[in-house]
């Protein structure tokens, strides 16, 4: 019987290679797992930077984006959902590196997935319940196409240069209090969205911190990350459940 897993916040190439290499090892074996009929859903940041520039992607990701690609050959469906670190799998007119040669599906945030009757809204999670302040701001221009255009013609050198200081700027800005808020403000929404009935369960990462919820209008579950916690999501028969990977 096949299985639908669901995973996000790997954030690969992110940290020392210390910590990457084991990283990549777990997710490598990880995606070995996936057999024929499987699906798993990448839900968001599963890079800590990805840019389509036309060009090879970074080698540091060589040995997931092989096990990717040898697990769509044998018969498992992956969907890649962007993040607010990798949204960018596409930028050209044309499908990118991701879809043509490692085999994945681009899909939106939010998908909605439907399975026996289960409504699951699946998202990364920045942008559930709607973004507020500056980040709708920021979130709006860096998907613009414009933006996308004229960072594209920066190159993979300046490029990689300017999202490695981005994301250390953005790492120390993150406050336990402020962490605590983002979680529930993104449980809030989850529930939001449950309650108005339209789907069964919530998918999200982002937050970094597992979390499977039942409530009477349904299910929230975050994803947690593949950096402290290598947890993800399992689907099979019905059955939604949380999973540690060891
Ligand atoms: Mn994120």
């Amino acid at each position: 019987m096949s299985v639908i897993y669901f995973l996000s916040d790997a954030h690969l190439g992110g940290d020392d290679e210390s910590i990457e290499s084991q990283k990549r090892q777990d997710l490598v074996a990880f995606i070995d797992q996936l057999r024929h009929g499987d699906r798993l859903y990448l839900l968001g940041d599963v890079f800590d930077f990805w840019f389509d520039f036309g060009t090879p992607p970074p080698a540091n990701h060589g040995p997931v984006l092989a096990a990717l690609a040898a697990a769509t050959d044998r018969g498992a469906s992956i969907a890649f959902m962007g993040g607010n670190h990798d949204y960018w799998a596409r930028t050209a007119r044309h499908p990118g590196y991701l879809e043509t040669i490692v085999g994945l599906e681009l899909i939106d945030d939010p998908h909605t997935l439907v399975v026996e009757g289960m409504r699951l809204l699946l998202c990364h999670g920045d942008a559930l319940g709607g973004t507020r302040g500056t980040y709708r701001v920021v979130r709006a221009v860096l998907h613009h196409p414009a933006a996308i255009f004229g960072f594209r013609l920066l190159g993979p050198r300046i490029g990689h240069w300017l999202a490695a200081r981005m994301s250390a700027l953005s790492r120390r800005s993150h406050r336990p209090e402020a962490q605590v808020i983002h979680e529930d403000r993104l449980r809030s929404a989850a529930r939001a969205v449950l309650s108005s009935d339209r789907y069964d369960v919530v998918v999200a990462g982002h937050v970094h911190r597992p979390e499977l919820l039942t409530t009477d209008d349904g299910i929230y579950l975050n994803l947690g990350d593949w950096i402290e916690h290598r947890t993800y999501g399992r689907l099979e028969g019905g059955k939604l459940t949380l999973e540690k990977f060891n």
